[in-house]
């Protein structure tokens, strides 16, 4: 039996998604098919044609949501007898999602085990409507199941199934994501985390690691691959100095690839740093989200101090690793003032590069429900987070309008004020005017140059860009083509 995974922008570099690799190792060790498509209604059909037993799988984020839910609606009007999946961040925390047409089964949390009891139930006719963590929709009814304990040793799971992505988008690859452990022992409110938290209560201990050979084992078959880069993403790389220290000694002895991970500054030490630099580490991302006190640990909880974040990105810099920090704009109960201090705290901590978000409230983050008692949730709020929405413009009906306009234009600027502290004057009068295309594009140049020239290594980042930009033109070309030969 097959099981099929439709992933938007397949095309990007960096549309490489964990949780599907490792669902796909199991499934083929339990003897089933799994692959990656393009998430485009037709070549996904075309690859349904004779498979109509098939379970079609979307992981989702909330951004992506709309457009897996219209594919779904598509697929089942097609081919009415393949079950649709949804599981991801989206679902996890909206499982309400189930009551939208297209859709047969959510999967609520980790669901490694659950989707492969779903496939081997399926794959004998059995009854699957009581699966621990799926929700599961048959003759009108919903079958909600309650959750079963997190994987508590990650190393009883199969080496994730990077072939699933290569095979179907990109040879060689050029960087690879890898998650080391799962989960983060913070609660910030914009992040998934602490709904991660309140939903697993009881249910096992959520910050996990894998075991380093585990993990050696997965990075010495990307290695094999060709792979020029490893981008580390578990939410905390550094919640364990004995960890960092086995892990980079073999790092630089068996795998030596520049490579990319994420801390808290409360959790660097110089010796982490140290070791890190020694196996490789080319770039270190820490999130300062705000410059206010009151904003950085009342409303978003981040419990750090300026001191935190100053002394760690000292140690990180002086060890000679590039700094990157993450920024949020726009936050429930601050102004354009406040997000002055995170550019100024910033430019204190002098990354190498810095770029903002304006602030998002997802569904089941705290934040959400904080931006929900402000009043400042737009009435379409979730329908535009679904659509991809939000991201140029603020997510929050800000009472000042004329003050909401200058913190989106200072989101355009804010790499190139980080990169250019002198402009700052000019900014201050450039952000009044109304927002424009001009300062999407400034924004957008910015954002390549950091992401792929600074944040990467240039020689691995340089062709990565160009594989991006060639993969925006050439369907374009390929679509002027076909429309110039029907003669339109
Ligand atoms: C790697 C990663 C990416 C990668 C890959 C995307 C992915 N979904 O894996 C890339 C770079 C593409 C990415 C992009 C974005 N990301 Co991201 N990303 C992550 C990150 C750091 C790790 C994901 C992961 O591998 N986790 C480990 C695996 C094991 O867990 P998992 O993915 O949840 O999968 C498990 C279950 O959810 C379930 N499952 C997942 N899918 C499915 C499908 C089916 C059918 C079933 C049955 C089960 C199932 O089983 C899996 C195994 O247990 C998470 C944070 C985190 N720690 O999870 C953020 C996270 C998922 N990203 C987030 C966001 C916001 C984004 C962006 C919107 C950022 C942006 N502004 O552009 C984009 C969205 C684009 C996209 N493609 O979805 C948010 C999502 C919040 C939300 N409510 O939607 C998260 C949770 C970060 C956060 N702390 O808030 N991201
Ligand atoms: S430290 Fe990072 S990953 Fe952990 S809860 Fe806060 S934002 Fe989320």
């Amino acid at each position: 039996m097959l099981t099929l995974w439709p992933i938007h922008q397949l095309e990007l570099e960096h549309s490489q998604y964990p949780g599907i690799m490792v669902i796909s190792a199991l499934l083929k060790e339990r003897g089933f098919r799994s692959e990656v498509v393009a998430a485009d209604l037709d070549a996904v059909c075309e690859r349904l044609e004779n498979e109509s037993d098939a379970v079609v799988g979307f992981s989702s984020t909330t951004a992506f949501a709309a457009h897996y839910l219209e594919l779904a609606r598509g697929v089942k009007q097609r081919f009415p007898g393949v079950l649709t999946t949804f599981g991801g961040a989206h679902p996890t925390y909206f499982p309400e999602v189930i009551h939208e047409e297209g859709v047969d089964v959510v999967c609520v949390g980790e669901g490694e085990h659950a989707m492969v009891e779903l496939v081997e139930a399926r794959s004998r006719s059995d009854d699957y409507t009581s699966i621990r963590n799926l929700w599961v929709k048959q003759n009108g009814t919903v079958h909600k199941n309650p959750l079963r304990p997190l994987v508590e040793d990650l190393d009883t799971l199969p080496i994730p199934d990077h072939q699933v992505f290569l095979r179907a988008a990109r040879k060689p690859p050029i960087h690879a994501i890898v998650m080391t452990g799962r989960g983060c022992p913070y609660s910030c409110t914009y992040c998934y985390n602490h709904a991660y938290h309140k939903l697993y209560a009881g249910l096992g201990k959520v910050v996990r690691r894998r075991g380093v050979d585990h993990v050696m084992q997965e990075l010495r078959l990307l290695k094999a691959e060709g792979c020029r880069f490893i981008r580390f993403m578990d939410d905390v790389f550094t919640v364990s100095e004995e960890w960092i220290h086995d892990f980079s000694q073999r790092y630089r002895a068996e795998i030596d690839l520049p490579f990319s991970c994420l801390v808290r500054a409360n959790m660097v030490s110089a010796k982490m740093v140290a070791d890190l630099k020694q196996a490789g580490c080319h770039r270190i991302m820490m999130g300062i989200e705000a410059g206010n006190d009151r904003l950085r640990n009342e409303v978003f909880k981040r419990r750090m101090t300026r001191e935190h974040i100053l002394s760690a990105a000292e140690i990180i810099r002086g060890a000679g690793v590039k700094l990157v920090t993450a920024n949020i704009l726009a936050i429930p109960g601050g102004s354009l003032a406040a997000d002055w201090e995170t550019v100024d705290l910033n430019l204190e901590a002098r990354p190498n590069y810095s770029s903002a978000s304006l602030l998002q409230a997802l569904p089941g983050t705290e934040i959400h429900d904080i931006a929900d008692n402000l009043d400042l949730l737009h009435d379409d709020n979730l329908e535009q987070l679904t659509n991809g929405g939000f991201g140029f413009s603020t997510a929050l009906r800000h009472p000042d309008r004329a003050e909401a306009r200058q913190v989106e234009n200072l989101h355009k600027f804010f790499p190139l004020l980080i990169w250019f502290p002198w402009l700052k004057p000019l900014v201050r009068v450039l952000i009044k005017l109304p927002p424009n295309r001009l300062y999407e594009v400034m924004y957008m140049v910015s954002v390549n140059i950091g992401t792929h020239l600074i944040a990467i290594p240039p020689r691995v980042g340089f062709p990565m860009l160009v594989k991006k930009f060639a993969g925006k033109l050439i369907p374009r070309r390929r679509a002027r083509a076909a429309r110039e030969a029907a003669g339109a």
